[in-house]
């Protein structure tokens, strides 16, 4: 079994802009540079032969470059899978389809998808612990986040291994427009 996800990196020197955030929160689990991402469609555990499946399907999931922009910042309360601060992203149609196109070639390699609607962002931290006032303090101080545009022209299948320093993502494919 592995742990797949399809994401959209985020560029060096955009993470490198977030990175300056990521301070000031007693609490907060900051994810490396290097681990930030927008994922696309999350799978779960999935068995080799479903893997070989999916990553093959998930050559026709493309769509033609496009630029995004992250946008504000959130956190995700207790009903998400944990506690999360996040960078939004502008409101994005080629990302939503993009999604889409890696959702269904989930479907067709017969990987089950949980139902939860699609809200792009970039997880920043995990909180454990982290005090409420703070959190809002942190949110205040940085919800005017606008990022320069940047262009997508890939996507990655990642694998997710979680380890007690958190989740480490390795790139199994990338699939290029
Ligand atoms: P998150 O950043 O909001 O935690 C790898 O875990 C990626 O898949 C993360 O970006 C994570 O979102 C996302 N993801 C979506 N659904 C998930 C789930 N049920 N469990 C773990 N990660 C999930």
């Amino acid at each position: 079994m592995v742990r797949l996800f399809t994401a959209v990196p985020i560029p060096f020197d955009i993470a490198e802009g977030l990175s300056r955030r990521q301070r000031g929160l007693p609490g907060a689990r900051w994810r490396p540079a290097e681990a930030l991402h927008i994922t696309l469609a999350f799978y779960g555990d999935v068995t080799g032969p479903c893997a070989d499946d999916l990553t093959a399907e998930l050559t026709r999931a493309r769509v033609d470059p496009f630029e995004l922009t992250l946008e504000g910042v959130g956190a995700f309360g207790e009903d998400h899978r944990s506690r999360a601060l996040w960078a939004g992203v502008a409101a994005s149609e080629p990302l939503d389809i993009l999604a889409g196109r890696c959702r269904a070639a989930a479907l067709r390699a017969g990987v089950a998808l949980e139902s939860r609607d699609y809200r792009p962002h970039v997880t920043l931290a995990y909180l454990r612990g982290a005090q409420d006032d703070r959190v809002g303090a942190w949110m205040t101080g940085h919800n005017l986040l606008k990022s320069p545009p940047f262009r997508v022209d890939r996507f990655g299948l990642y694998a997710s291994v979680l380890t007690g320093a958190g989740s480490h993502y390795t790139l199994e494919r990338e699939y290029l427009f």
